[in-house]
């Protein structure tokens, strides 16, 4: 009696802990991860809610159907296995009703995603323009209102409408961050327009879905959503040419720069180098990540990306360069400083 007691009990708190942490990993999901379900943005509202509108239609049929059939398996079921049950074709009032029933339902599901979808596609006509290219592994962010092209962290105001103009400079990607809306291809070749905005300062954090090659995975981005003062501020510095470097390891770093295939693929506003393959990197030291985040920007890691890139990332489509442990120092240094 005393044993079967401690059983059952053993058996409710194996159950109350499942779903403990069931709940637990749910809300953990909404609250921490960048989750559709916890969004940020007037876009992703609209469609998180669309979706637990749909989820509360579609659990509800769920239950009832399953009610009824295990009602049905249950109170019919054959006592006796010789038995023939009674022949019946069937009942037309029933199967109208639920056939009716199962449009009536699915129109409004219809209704309520197409009028989602009008109120979401289109950003308001005073949003700000950003042009958003996908590359094979990064992100490259242009605003050609106030002249300024960077890569993988996507800065704007709190509260200002943004209209994305999404391409890809060679297959396509997808440009997603969970937490301000729904996901847009990025098309070589074509334009597809996304409304960004977001509430609240912070970071929000996004990634590549649709596999583009050997580091989709490693192409990611952020959004850092700032005030309009902070933004500002952002913006003015970013307009600027790139700062002079001062300290001979950095003006070293520089001629290095200059003097190798660098120049090629990377430009530096202000400087020579013009190339439009990589990253712009006229202030890619006021960037917190390098290698689409994959890295965190510290010299230390902009040492590791410099002497082995496609180590870092696999596919790199920036090489290993056969750089001297001096020359990636003097590098570092001039990087470093270009905030
Ligand atoms: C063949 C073209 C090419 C050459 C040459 C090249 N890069 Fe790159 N570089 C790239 C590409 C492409 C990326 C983006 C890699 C990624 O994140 O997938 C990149 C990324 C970078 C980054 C990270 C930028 C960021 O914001 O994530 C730095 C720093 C960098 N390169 C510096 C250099 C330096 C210094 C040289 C010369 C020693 C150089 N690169 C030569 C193509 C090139
Ligand atoms: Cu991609």
């Amino acid at each position: 009696m005393a044993q079967g007691h401690g059983e059952a009990r053993g058996r409710t708190g194996r159950w109350t802990k499942g779903i403990l942490l069931l709940g637990g990993w749910l809300t953990g999901c909404a609250a921490q991860s960048p989750s559709i379900l916890a969004p940020v943005s007037p876009k992703g509202r609209a469609e998180a809610e669309l979706f637990w509108f749909i989820l509360l239609i579609t659990a509800g049929v769920f239950i009832l159907v399953e009610t009824l059939l295990l009602y049905a398996v249950l109170r019919f079921r054959a006592r006796d296995p010789q038995a023939v049950p009674p022949q019946i074709h069937g009942n037309n009032a029933l199967e109208i009703s639920w056939t009716t029933a199962t449009a009536v339902g699915l129109a409004v599901i219809f209704a309520m995603t197409w009028r989602t979808m009008a109120a979401t596609s289109q950003p308001p006509a005073d949003a700000m323009p950003v042009k958003v290219i996908g590359h094979q592994w990064w992100w490259e962010f242009q605003y050609p209102t106030l002249g300024i092209t960077t890569a993988n962290e996507l800065v704007i105001p709190v509260g200002q409408p943004i209209r994305a103009i999404v391409t890809s400079a060679d297959v396509i990607h997808s440009f997603w961050v969970p937490q301000l809306g729904g996901k847009m291809d990025a098309i070589p070749g074509r334009e597809n327009t996304l409304w960004l905005q977001a509430d609240a300062e912070g970071v929000y954090y996004g990634q590549c879905a649709e596999l583009c090659g050997i580091s989709h995975a490693n192409m990611r981005l952020q959004v850092r959503v700032v005030s309009a003062s902070e933004f500002q501020r952002w913006a003015e510095a970013q307009r600027a040419p790139a700062a002079q470097p001062t300290d001979p390891l950095a003006q070293q770093g520089y001629q290095i720069f200059m003097s190798k295939a660098c120049v090629g693929c990377h430009t530096i506003d202000g400087t020579p180098a013009q190339g439009k393959v990589g990253p712009n990197l006229t202030h890619v030291g006021s960037r917190t990540t390098i290698a689409a985040g994959l890295l965190e920007n510290t010299p230390e890691n902009m040492a590791r990306w410099l002497e082995d890139p496609p180590a870092v990332k696999p596919g790199s489509l920036m090489p290993r360069l056969g750089l001297t442990p001096d020359e990636i120092q003097a590098l570092v240094a001039f990087l470093s400083s270009l905030k």
